[in-house]
């Protein structure tokens, strides 16, 4: 077969580079029809150098904007130095790592991971080893209660406690051990956690629902129902933590401390994957040599950026500016409350913004919105999210509302 005459990939347009995915590359998501090319902070730039604002930052693995002058630098350093050794040996950047993200989420001990789902895994795996080898639970019997309408990651066991079909249909047969209950009801929580209870693992605020809060209080009952049930207590933070509520963890919202932690997305800079599972020693220590492992995990690389994103968390700008501009962007969405958005969810830099489905679908309003220049993602229905990076300007928010009004007015 003759080769395929291949026009230079950087001289393809926005619409060739679309075309050129089809026949290629997986269907697996229905992206808008936007090519990036290159980023810097709050703004993206595509093939043809239009610029948008961007208000999704990744889902959150852009916290700190496109290609953060400090986090560049660290992994720059880094590239020129050491970039993986495995686990088979030690490296000079993972002590530090561990040490400042144990102290900065007031936790005893770290298993670096790469993403959110493997920590999510890691943290299942961790929980029914410390279930057996502590709590008691009789081998293969432990049960992990979640949250319905969660969202933890894609892997088969995740999806085996997931309430959207559309994540589950057609990957059976599931993992069992999996109890799942209304989210936001401690009634139902106490029901469904007994002595086979390993953990409850829960989003502290829904991200993919749609940027779910619970109730004022929730948290502090599940903190409390775990420690009296003797069960532990998972918060994933994959998507809510690292500054994005106006908090270092959303769960310091209500002064709740969890057992066990799992974070990722922004602990990576938007740079290299870095997750990781940050729990009390007596949990965490139920692993040992050969138990668990992975190729990347806590490579150099990720460590030093990683090490590089837990500096920037601990001067609190981050969380500053998120609760600064969260009022911005709560009063700005207030004021469109019955001009097309039906309601909203917001804390910190995040919302879930309810379209008038007689406006349109989350899908129609993103499409009009990046025409306006503001890229965002519906989650499902009519509901679009707003999770821009924490660097974004009170200019720029204001812009990307009054352009959010502008498309909703039509
Ligand atoms: C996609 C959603 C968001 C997460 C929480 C674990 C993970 C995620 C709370 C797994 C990942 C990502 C996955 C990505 C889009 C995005 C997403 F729309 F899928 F649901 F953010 F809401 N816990 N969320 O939000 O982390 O393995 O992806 O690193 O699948 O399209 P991951």
């Amino acid at each position: 077969m003759t080769a395929p005459t291949r026009v230079p990939v950087t001289t393809r347009s926005s619409a060739e580079l679309i075309r050129a995915e089809e026949p290629v590359l997986a269907h697996n998501y229905h992206p808008l029809p936007v090519v990036v090319a290159r980023a810097e902070g709050t703004w993206v730039e595509d093939v043809e150098g239009r610029r948008y604002l961007d208000m999704l930052a990744g889902y959150s693995a852009l916290n700190f904007g496109h290609r953060h002058p400090a986090l560049i630098e660290a992994a720059h350093r880094q590239l020129d130095r050491l970039t993986l050794t495995s686990r088979a040996f030690h490296n000079d950047k993972l002590a530090e790592f561990a040490e400042r993200l144990a102290e900065l989420t007031g936790l005893d001990m770290v298993l670096p991971m790469n993403t959110g789902a493997e920590a999510v895994e890691s943290g299942i795996k961790v929980a029914r080893k410390w279930a057996y080898e502590v709590k008691g639970v009789p081998d293969g019997e432990a049960t992990i209660v979640v949250a319905a309408e969660n969202f933890h990651g894609r892997t088969t066991t995740i999806v085996s406690f997931s309430t959207d079909e559309t994540a589950r249909q057609g990957f059976g047969p599931f993992t069992p051990g999996f109890r799942i209950v209304p989210y936001n009801d401690l009634a139902a929580l106490e029901a469904a956690v007994d002595e086979t209870t390993a953990a409850v693992l829960i989003e502290p605020i829904q991200g993919e629902a749609g940027v779910v809060i619970p109730d004022e209080g929730y948290l502090t009952g599940v903190r409390e129902l775990s420690r009296r049930k003797g069960c532990l207590f998972i918060a994933d933070e994959i998507q809510s933590g690292l500054g994005r509520t106006g908090r270092t963890l959303a769960v310091e919202h209500e002064s709740v401390v969890p057992d066990v932690l799992l974070l990722g997305k922004a602990l990576g800079g938007g740079i290299v994957p870095v997750s990781a599972v940050v729990a009390r020693r007596d949990v965490l220590g139920v692993l040992r040599p050969g138990e668990h492992g992975s190729t990347f995990g806590g490579n150099p690389l990720a460590a030093a950026v990683g090490t590089a994103v837990v500096e920037l968390l601990e001067t609190g700008e981050f969380q500053r500016r998120a609760t600064e501009l969260g009022v911005v962007l709560r009063d700005g969405l207030a004021a469109l409350v019955g001009k097309g958005v039906a309601g909203f969810r917001a804390r910190g830099l995040w919302a879930g913004v309810d379209i008038d489905p007689a406006i349109g679908t989350g899908r129609e309003i993103g499409e009009r919105l990046m025409r306006e220049g503001v890229l965002v993602k519906d989650t499902h229905g009519s509901t679009i999210r707003l999770a821009p990076p924490l660097t974004i300007t009170a200019e720029e928010l204001g812009s990307a509302l009054g352009t959010l009004e502008k498309v909703l007015g039509r």
